[in-house]
C-alpha cells in the first residue's frame, strides 16, 4: 500500500518533545528547585507547580476551523467518558489523578513489524500540530477544540500496512481499579469493556484524522482521554476514542462499542449527517456548548470537501 505523506507535514521538523519531558519529570517530582536546575535555563518551571504542562513550537494546520474556541473550562469540565462516570461532569471528578504515565500501546496486526510502544517514545517521533476541530457529539452538542497531536497517517505510514490491513480497530485501557466506571454495579456493567473503535483505512490515514496528546496547548487531561486518544472530526464524537492501549490493523470490520450496545442507534461508520435522523432524535440541528440558539449541523460536520469523496456511491442512511 502506498501511503503519502500529508502536504502539510515537514520532515525536518522535530519536536522540543523530549525537553518538554524532562521538564514534566521535574516538576512532577518537585527536584527541580532543590537541584538548582532551574538557573541553568534549559527549561522554565511555571510558579504553579501542579500546572499541567505546555507545549510549545505548535505547527499551525491548514485544516483549523475559524470559529470562535469553546472555553477551556467546557472543553474540560464536560465530558463523555463513561469509563469514569455516565454524566458530563463526572469525568473531570473522578479522572482528576488518574496516572497517564507510564503507559504503552501496542501495534498489532497485518503490519510489518508489530511492536508495544511507550506513549512519549511514540510522540517524539512526531511533530506536534495545533488542530482546531468542531467536535459533534451525536447526543446533538458540540464545541470547537484546540487539539494538540499529529495526523495518525503518519504514524500508520511506518507501520507499513499489508494488504491485508482493510481496518483499524483501537481499544481504550480496562482497568477498574483506575477507571471506576468500568466496576459492576447492581444493574451490570454499562458498557461491553473495553471501549472500542474503528475506521476504514482509508479514513484512518486521511490527514485530518489525528491522535491527540494535547487540548488548549497543554498535556490532555484525564478526562479529555490522556495520554493519547484519537479525533476523526468528521465523525460523532463516540468515535474519537480516548486513552488507547491497542491499535490492531485488521481484514474484517470491526465491531465498535455503540453498535454492539445498541446496533439500531449506532453504526460503524457514524458519519455526521443532517439527513440521517437517530432514531430517537434530529440530527439536523445541535447546541453548541455556550450558545443559546441551536445552529444547523453541517454534513460530515463541515469537512464535506475533504472527505465525502471517501464514501461516494455509499447509501449514508443505509450506512449510519
Ligand atoms: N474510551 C472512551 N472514549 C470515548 C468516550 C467514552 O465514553 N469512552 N466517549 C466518546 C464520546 S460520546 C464523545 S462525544 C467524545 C467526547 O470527548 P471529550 O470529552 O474530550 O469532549 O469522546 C468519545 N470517546
Ligand atoms: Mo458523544
Amino acid at each position: 500500500m502506498l501511503i503519502r505523506r500529508p502536504a502539510d507535514t515537514i520532515p525536518s521538523e522535530i519536536t522540543n518533545y523530549e525537553v518538554f519531558r524532562r521538564r514534566r519529570q521535574l516538576i512532577k517530582g518537585g527536584a527541580a528547585a532543590a537541584l538548582g536546575l532551574a538557573a541553568t535555563g534549559l527549561f522554565a518551571l511555571t510558579p504553579e507547580a501542579s500546572a499541567k504542562l505546555k507545549f510549545d513550537q505548535l505547527k499551525k494546520s491548514r485544516f483549523n476551523a475559524k470559529e470562535s474556541l469553546t472555553p477551556y473550562k467546557d472543553v474540560t469540565s464536560y465530558n463523555n467518558f463513561y469509563e469514569f462516570s455516565t454524566d458530563k461532569e463526572g469525568p473531570a471528578q473522578l479522572a482528576e489523578d488518574f496516572k497517564s504515565r507510564p503507559w504503552s500501546i501496542e501495534v498489532a496486526g497485518e503490519i510489518k513489524k508489530p511492536k508495544v510502544y511507550d506513549v512519549d517514545e511514540l510522540i517524539k517521533r512526531f511533530p506536534l500540530e495545533e488542530r482546531i476541530y468542531r467536535l459533534r457529539c451525536v447526543e446533538a452538542w458540540s464545541m470547537v477544540v484546540p487539539w494538540v497531536g499529529f495526523a495518525l497517517g503518519d504514524f500508520i505510514k511506518t507501520l507499513e500496512p499489508n494488504s491485508r490491513a482493510k481496518y483499524v480497530e483501537f481499544e481504550t485501557l480496562h482497568d477498574p481499579k483506575r477507571m471506576p466506571g468500568q466496576r459492576r454495579g447492581l444493574f451490570g456493567s454499562v458498557l461491553d469493556w473495553p471501549y472500542r473503535e474503528g475506521l476504514r483505512i482509508d479514513e484512518a490515514i486521511h490527514p485530518l484524522t489525528i491522535l491527540a496528546v494535547g487540548v488548549y496547548g497543554e498535556e490532555l487531561p484525564g478526562q479529555n482521554g490522556a495520554p493519547i486518544r484519537l479525533v476523526v472530526p468528521w465523525k460523532y464524537g463516540f468515535k474519537s476514542i480516548k486513552s488507547i492501549v491497542k491499535i490492531n490493523f485488521v481484514e474484517q470490520p470491526p465491531v465498535n462499542t455503540w453498535q454492539v450496545q445498541a446496533p439500531h442507534e449506532y453504526g460503524f461508520y457514524a458519519n455526521v449527517n443532517p439527513k440521517v435522523s437517530h432514531p430517537r432524535w434530529s440530527q439536523a440541528r445541535e447546541r453548541r456548548i455556550g450558545e443559546f440558539f441551536k445552529r444547523p449541523t453541517l454534513m460530515f460536520n463541515g469537512y464535506a470537501e475533504q472527505v465525502a469523496h471517501l464514501y461516494q456511491g455509499m447509501d449514508l442512511s443505509k450506512n449510519f
